[in-house]
């Protein structure tokens, strides 16, 4: 049988957690085997982190695949756990957001002020005639209303559809159609590259065809005026004017708590159904224990946006349940600065930042004296998710960011996992640059090859997750049959229809073990290129690009070749200042395709290089290599193999036409 994926890249470099920081580790080695030990047991400890109104009878009810309920029987109010319970034990004066808006304005919100705000929402809320079950949309900018009102809909039993407010009224259309919302909270805009950035316009346009929809509430951001129909409510004149006074209700363990909506690769998007006590025991956990949360001293920055999957776990849900002190912030990396997010790591003394690859691999594009002109010695731990993270965007960051000598946790999980699944354990983990590492503990992942065989170490494979967790995805909202399809089908029980295999979910991405057994994300399957017999993953080949100094950023894809069946076509970013003019940029092909042939093989050499000044990437920084697979099969690229200016972004932005909304 052929490889499943090849095994190119090998990298040697290790870098143990600092002592200081493993001698006061929130959690030590001895997590592993106690979740080994018995999984359920420890998931149930993890459970007890938490406040609940009624005790569980059953830690997983695992009788009816791939459909899984967790603390079976338990009741509990996830607002009350991310707010009342800090406030109750007398932590209401602690800041729980330092806001800082793109213009420089800024807001201080305690946990009491938050606690207040949620009640006032949940007051609202429920005038408006919201109960439990019922969807509400959230629409909104980076404004601390956006994790109001998702506290507010978790306080009542309402289930929240946060959509990222970046998307088209078609996009959002969809979604509120998907899940029938009957109250959607926008704001009149927000502020984005220094200017004020419309949003209520787009509801507007949305909700005229969403006949489902009762109500808009809408936060007044930037002052701009709107249109105004009956079913428009200001914010300010409803919930700022609503009581304080709400008690929250418990409910059951497994009561909706939100639907987030995921692209796939080009069928419609799936509504990903998330419930409550499972969900917030491991955001909960893996914050405590990933980001080493210590709430008395961290101030924590997660600069996801809050409608991406990590901006429900790991700026609202994760980090609130912890009672930790967090920075949020409105903008762009780039307004009015380049050094917009040191400074604010500066000006907030953050102790743990958490972001993604494609930021890394900005910021080492834009160059390292920008991080170089601001006090960053605040921090502690740096954290990283969305894409693998080359090596040398690793070593970058350590190096830059984190003075050479901080923890990196490299995070993979999905917004169908709900919580991290494979990260170091910064106070435990000698971390590799570009590996996730292991599964956390009470994880159980693998890499197995075409047949569902666990690969060996060295091998290379598709990722799977053979036993369930607490955060797990309970389905696609309102389609039982995809979820069943797009997740179980292809391994285990749901691939052989034998009940007495095990039920095996597949991630959709490729990954390999290396000689030590640790993990490599290699990117989506639909990405891997078959290049004369062999699967080669873009993440390697990209690496290998990046590990060139004059290389920041690259995207890799396979183009149909007549002799190999694909051949690689790589994108490539050069770093500050480097020359790509002329016989300078051939210069630096011909360099670049020889650096992956000596550094993977030949097999890796790519056919035709491209210099270009920046790559497609979806609204979340992920880069869309399917529009450059356009541009590499139906473009006749000839000799032209340096691209000075944007015209091959262009062409991919004039092929996006009308559908620039979506990332798929
Ligand atoms: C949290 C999030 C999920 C996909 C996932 C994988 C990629 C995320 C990664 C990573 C390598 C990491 N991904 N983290 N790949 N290393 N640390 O990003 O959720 O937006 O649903 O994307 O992102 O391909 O399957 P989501």
């Amino acid at each position: 049988m052929s490889e499943a994926l090849a095994n190119l890249l090998n990298e040697t470099r290790q870098f143990p957690p600092p002592a200081e920081l493993a001698a006061a580790a929130n959690v030590t080695a001895d997590a592993y085997g106690e979740a080994e030990a018995d999984r359920l047991a420890f998931w149930e400890r993890q459970a007890g982190r938490l406040s609940w109104a009624k005790q569980w009878d059953q830690v997983l009810d695992w009788s009816n695949p791939p459909f899984a309920k967790w603390f079976v029987g338990g009741q509990l109010n996830v607002a009350y756990n991310c707010l009342d319970r800090h406030v109750e034990a007398g932590r209401g004066d602690k800041v729980a957001i330092h806001w800082e808006g793109e213009p420089g304005d800024t807001r201080t919100i305690t946990y009491a002020e938050l606690h207040e705000l949620t009640c006032q929402a949940a007051n609202a809320l429920t005038d408006l005639g919201v109960v439990a079950g019922d969807r509400v949309a959230i629409y909104l900018p980076m404004v601390p209303e956006a994790a109001v009102a998702m506290l507010a809909c978790a306080r009542i039993g309402a289930t929240h559809s946060v959509v990222f407010g970046g998307f088209s009224a078609e996009s959002l259309t969809n979604r509120i159609q998907d899940a029938s919302a009957k109250v959607v909270i926008t704001a009149d805009g927000g502020y984005r590259r220094g200017k004020p950035s419309a949003l209520k316009p787009t509801v507007d346009e949305a909700v005229a065809n969403c006949p489902s929809v009762e109500h808009v509430l809408v936060v007044r951001r930037t002052g701009e005026e709107v249109a105004w129909s009956a079913k428009d409510h200001w914010w300010h004149e409803t919930v700022e004017v609503a009581s304080t006074a709400h008690t929250a209700e418990a409910f059951d363990a497994e009561h909706p708590l939100f639907i987030l909506y995921t692209s796939g690769t080009t069928a419609r998007p799936k509504g990903i159904l998330h419930t409550s006590g499972g969900y917030l025991t491991q955001a909960a956990y893996t914050a405590h224990a990933v980001f080493d949360l210590k709430p008395e001293s961290d101030v924590y920055w997660c600069t996801a946006d809050i409608g991406w999957v990590t901006g429900h776990s790991y700026i609202v849900y994760g980090p609130l349940a912890n009672g930790v002190t967090q920075v949020m912030y409105e903008g762009t990396p780039d307004t009015p600065h380049k050094g917009r997010f040191w400074e604010i790591v500066d000006k907030y003394q953050v102790t743990i930042l958490y972001t993604a690859p494609t930021l890394i691999r900005t910021m080492m594009k834009w160059g390292e004296d920008i991080p170089a002109g601001f006090d960053l010695s605040s921090l502690r731990l740096l954290g990283s998710v969305g894409e693998p993270i080359n090596p040398e965007a690793w070593m970058w960051y350590r190096q830059h960011v984190g003075r050479g000598e901080l923890p990196i946790v490299d995070t993979w999980w999905q917004t169908e996992t709900g919580s991290m699944m494979i990260s170091p354990l910064p106070g435990v983990t000698a971390a590799k640059p570009g590996s996730a590492m292991t599964p956390l503990p009470g994880v159980v992942a693998d890499v197995v090859d075409d047949q569902g065989q666990s690969v060996p170490n060295g091998g290379g494979g598709y990722l799977v997750l053979r036993e369930p967790w607490p955060s797990m995805l309970r389905t696609i909202w309102g389609d039982d049959n995809r979820f069943i399809e797009t997740y179980w089908s292809r391994f285990g029980a749901g691939a052989s229809g034998n009940a007495e295999d095990p039920w095996i979910y597949f991630a959709g991405d490729g990954a390999k073990k290396d000689d030590d057994g640790h993990i490599w994300l290699l990117g989506r399957v639909d990405d891997v290129m078959l290049v004369s017999g062999h699967n080669i993953s873009t993440t390697e080949v990209e690496s290998a690009l990046v590990s060139h100094p004059s290389v920041a950023e690259a995207a890799v894809v396979g183009a149909t070749d007549p002799t190999t069946g694909q051949a690689i076509v790589a994108f490539a970013i050069p770093r500050g200042t480097t020359e790509t003019g002329g016989e300078a940029g051939e210069q630096l092909i011909a360099e670049l395709r020889n650096h992956v042939a000596k550094t993977l093989g030949p097999i890796a050499k790519p056919r035709q290089i491209m210099l270009v000044p920046e790559l497609p990437k979806t609204r979340s920084g992920k880069i869309m290599r399917r529009l450059l697979r356009d541009v590499a099969e139906n473009r006749s690229l000839g000799d032209v193999t340096t691209l000075q200016d944007s015209s091959v972004m262009e062409l991919i932005a004039s092929g996006m036409g009308g559908g620039k909304s979506d990332e798929d």
